[in-house]
């Protein structure tokens, strides 16, 4: 469908970088590389690329001739012959594979040349005969590693649920796209990803059309389309690549709020609403809250919750947990919403390992979201490759005061997001912890503690006087590593007792502490910050997951640091430390 974006692009070189990379049996091989550099350089570029000729591409930092000539084809032609024939080399069931941890692509070419594995079911095949661990750097160890990984990601059978971080990006495309036909007035994601579930089923799109052929059609000849599944009047349904379906429905645009409550959910959510409904003597279907044949609201979903008497009930507490009643009495939280964010308080520079951008840049790109303050909390020395010692955090100091004096209204913080150890243990010493104006402690290793352990060394880290906050929480990674597991209420009543905020992670593939652990933290009067933990110019947009993630925890304006008006913020920070 219509012309390819930039995003599309970003697409085709990720696929690219994940084919190459099975294809060369390594991540660091040169063309992996090249096509890993165009994709930062492209990103950090910004514009639109796609109307650049292969020259200008190749101006691009990063872009190389042969990836320029690739993206070029890509956009004229909507297909990249290399990509073609990896696809048909690399099937989607074999490159699944790809995720599992512990697979890499050499043991990964083993077990397709050796042991015939090409899915995720020939490979438990191939565990339950005891075949792995005869391959050359397997073991025992190794193969059982591997069985539960598979469990955990839950790779197999019809219930596969996709990762919200994989499930966001193409959503957003697919509804830009769907935006940008003159024949749309409204679309929108709506279903589990609307509500900021960690895992999604299927994606529900809803679309506000008076012409749903046109809409259906663009659909169907949509590039992600992989194999349809419906191809109906005002429903398509397909698979991905990668096996993820999506629903498109087309709607009346004057129904638009009735059929995006509907299919956002959850169903117990709807279910309830449906009975308030009925008490009125009303009928609530995916076409209008009715009375007989009269609409009594249709159009936005606000028109009908306030018909109903409730208070607006946003996506993510949309799961039937008391949100009902709490709307339609007097106790409805305030809220955090986005627009209360004053400041970014885990935010990196190209001073860590890992940071892609310099601090000039990412400077400016806060200033440009009307931050009041910001954190700039570049990892600490005991995180191996990423962090910094103590000379060269000096000197980022005295970087990040010089920056400051070019942005009088926004206070940049030199900050460092520090690292437990597996006792609880902090980078540097006390005193030069000291020299920080704020910090974030996060774990990033040792993962396998028992509870008490990881509960002994979170409330150690806790308890250290110039701590501010807990980066996220369990250090997981949605659908691909699991967290530490700790006793959540000990931890609480440790960050109350020493005033330490929880960290609500934007980042898609960590919303850590998760929401259902925010709504623990909320009862029991734990404070929040919420943050991008950006590594990029590009990842700002984070901060809008980490309060829809918090909002799912019922997260009210008051207990988030980063809402407070400048003056209380620092006030705050200042006790400790
Ligand atoms: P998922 O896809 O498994 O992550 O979860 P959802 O919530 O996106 O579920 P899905 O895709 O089956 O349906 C999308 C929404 O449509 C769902 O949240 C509520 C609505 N819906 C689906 N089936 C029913 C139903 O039988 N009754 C009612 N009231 N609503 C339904
Ligand atoms: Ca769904
Ligand atoms: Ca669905
Ligand atoms: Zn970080």
């Amino acid at each position: 469908m219509g012309m390819a974006s930039n995003a599309d692009v970003l697409a085709m070189l990720n696929e690219l970088i994940t084919l190459t990379t099975l294809k060369e049996e390594s991540s660091q091989s040169f063309k992996v590389r090249a096509y890993e550099n165009a994709k930062l350089g492209i990103e950090a570029h910004g514009h639109d690329i796609t109307g650049l000729t292969a020259t200008e591409l190749t101006k691009i930092k990063g872009v190389g001739k042969s990836t320029a000539a690739k993206i070029r084809e890509y956009v004229e032609g909507g297909k990249v012959e290399k990509l073609e024939k990896l696809r048909v080399e690399y099937p989607p069931e074999f490159v699944k594979l790809s995720k599992i941890p512990g697979l890499g692509p050499k043991t990964l070419k083993l077990l397709r040349s050796k042991l015939g594995v090409e899915d995720v079911e020939g490979l438990r095949a191939a565990i339950a005969d005891q075949k792995l661990r005869e391959l050359p750097r397997m073991g025992e160890a190794s193969e059982a590693k591997i069985a539960k990984a598979i469990d955990r990601l839950g790779l197999t059978g019809k219930d596969t649920r996709t990762p919200i971080a994989e499930a966001m990006p193409l959503a957003l495309r697919l509804v830009d796209d769907l935006r940008a036909l003159k024949e749309v007035s409204k679309a929108e994601f709506c279903g589990s990803l609307r509500r900021m579930s960690e895992t999604i089923g299927d994606i529900d799109i809803t679309v506000a059309s008076k012409k749903p052929a046109v809409v259906m059609e663009a659909v169907v000849n949509h590039n992600e389309v992989s194999e349809l599944v419906v191809a109906g009047e005002t429903k398509t349904s397909f698979l991905t690549k990668d096996g993820l379906q999506v629903d498109v429905r087309v709607v009346e645009p004057s129904q638009f709020g009735a059929a995006t409550l509907y299919f956002t959910g959850s169903k117990a959510h709807n279910i309830a609403l449906r009975q308030r409904a009925i008490d009125r003597g009303w009928l609530l279907n995916e076409y209008g809250l009715l009375e007989g044949d009269d609409v009594v609201a249709s159009k936005t979903e606000k028109q009908i919750y306030a018909a109903l008497d409730l208070t607006y009930v946003p996506p993510p507490m949309r799961e039937s947990t008391g949100e009902i009643e709490a709307a339609a009495g007097d106790d409805w939280p305030k809220l955090i919403e986005r627009s209360h964010i004053r400041g970014d308080l885990h935010y990196h520079t190209d001073r860590s390992g890992d940071g892609r951008s310099s601090v000039a840049d990412m400077v400016k790109e806060a200033a440009s979201q009307g931050y009041d303050y910001l954190a700039i909390t570049d990892h600490g020395e005991d995180l191996a490759i990423n962090g910094s010692n103590r000379e060269e955090m000096l000197e980022h100091r005295e970087v990040i005061r010089k920056i400051q004096t070019k942005y009088p209204d926004m206070t940049i913080m030199f900050g460092c997001e520090l690292n437990i150890g597996p006792d609880g243990g902090l980078d540097y010493d006390l005193e030069f912890r000291s020299l920080f104006d704020y910090t974030v402690a996060s774990v990033h290793s040792h993962f396998d503690q028992s509870v008490a352990d990881q509960t002994d060394r979170l409330i150690a880290a806790i308890e250290d006087p110039t701590v501010h906050s807990i980066g996220h929480l369990t250090g997981r990674y949605i659908g691909r590593r699991p967290g530490i597991e700790i006793d959540y209420d000990k931890v609480f009543d440790a960050l109350v007792a020493n005033d330490v905020a929880l960290e609500v992670n934007g980042a898609l593939q960590r919303l850590d502490a998760a929401s259902d652990v925010v709504r623990r933290a909320v009862d029991q009067g734990v404070k929040l910050v919420i943050n991008t933990d950006s590594h990029h110019v590009s990842e700002l947009g984070r901060m809008e997951y980490g309060v829809l993630t918090a909002q799912r925890g019922w997260a009210p304006k008051e207990l988030v640091v980063n809402s407070w008006a400048k003056s209380k913020f620092l006030k705050w920070v200042d006790q400790k430390g």
